[in-house]
């Protein structure tokens, strides 16, 4: 297996303690960061993402017409690969989620097509797919053109991830409603979407209520992906308690067993290969 060899990617990002404090603490549970990939980086990974994507557009799917997705990139195109397993990444996610290393859930792209056909991401928490037995689970998701307001960046509702009110759904129209009423009864604080350079990313927890406005530019929003976990994370020893949960552990994590670690040759941890 190829690992990050590119200087760049290997360059530690300057993440300072109120930016992990902003995400821990339980303050936010999510966090934007300007210029995570490095400038060199961005125009190779843009084509790269776009030709896989086009490689595996057998498997592309469409959620409600909000985006359109290609996972597991990173295990067919060697720029992808650099990117997806590089430390820099790896590195914020570790320090933000306080643990010693991270392990690779999977990525993907989120394609919002553009003139308003591209609608709105409905709110939801990813925890309802996630099949692992901690709340260390977190993900990077990076636009890699100029991505203003109008073309639909993610908005967050700050300091939701301390609670699992949505988990029993998957997204949809019914859990956009549900977590909208929450906010409105709750009155829960929402970040709302900010203007990313290409190459500026978000990182959330699994349990962040989140969502994105329609992309009502002209152009294609060219958005990706990588979900992290601790790596000393296990397979729950209950079964899956719904059917996304069971499909994801069995693609994401085969052969693992319950109750074991959840480290199998799709999820190389990535600060300590050897692991
Ligand atoms: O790209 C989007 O609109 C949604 C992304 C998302 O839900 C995620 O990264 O968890």
């Amino acid at each position: 297996m190829v690992f990050n060899t590119r200087f760049a990617l290997a360059e530690e990002y300057d993440l300072c303690q109120s930016q992990v404090d902003e995400y821990q603490n339980n303050v936010n549970g999510h966090i934007l960061l300007r210029n995570v990939i490095p400038e060199s980086e961005i125009a190779e990974l843009r084509t790269s993402v776009l030709r896989t994507h086009e490689a595996l557009k057998h498997e592309e799917e469409d959620f409600q017409k909000a985006f359109r997705i290609t996972q597991n990139l990173w295990e067919i195109n060697d720029t992808v690969r650099a990117h997806v397993l590089s430390k820099r990444y790896a590195g914020i996610a570790a320090k933000l989620l306080g643990c010693r290393d991270v392990r690779i859930y999977h990525d993907l792209t989120f394609f919002k097509e553009g003139l308003g056909k591209g609608k709105p991401t409905p709110w939801h928490q990813d925890g309802h797919y996630w099949p692992l037995d901690t709340e260390g689970c977190i993900t990077l998701w990076v636009p890699l053109i100029d991505c203003p307001v109008d073309m639909g960046p993610m908005s967050f509702v700050s300091g939701s991830h301390l609670n699992k009110n949505a988990e029993h759904l998957p997204i949809s129209d019914e859990s956009d409603e549900y977590i909208r009423n929450l906010v409105e009864k709750e009155n829960l604080s929402v970040a709302p979407a900010q203007h990313m350079n290409a190459g500026d990313a978000t990182f959330h927890s699994c349990w962040t209520y989140h969502a994105a406005a329609s992309n009502t530019t002209d152009r294609t929003r060219i958005a990706f992906a990588v979900a992290y976990y601790d790596a000393d994370a296990k397979v729950p020893v209950q079964p899956p308690n719904n059917e996304r949960r069971a499909a994801n552990l069995a693609r994401w994590f085969p052969g693992a067993v319950p109750g074991g670690p959840a480290a199998t040759e799709k999820n190389p941890a990535v600060l300590c290969p050897h692991d």
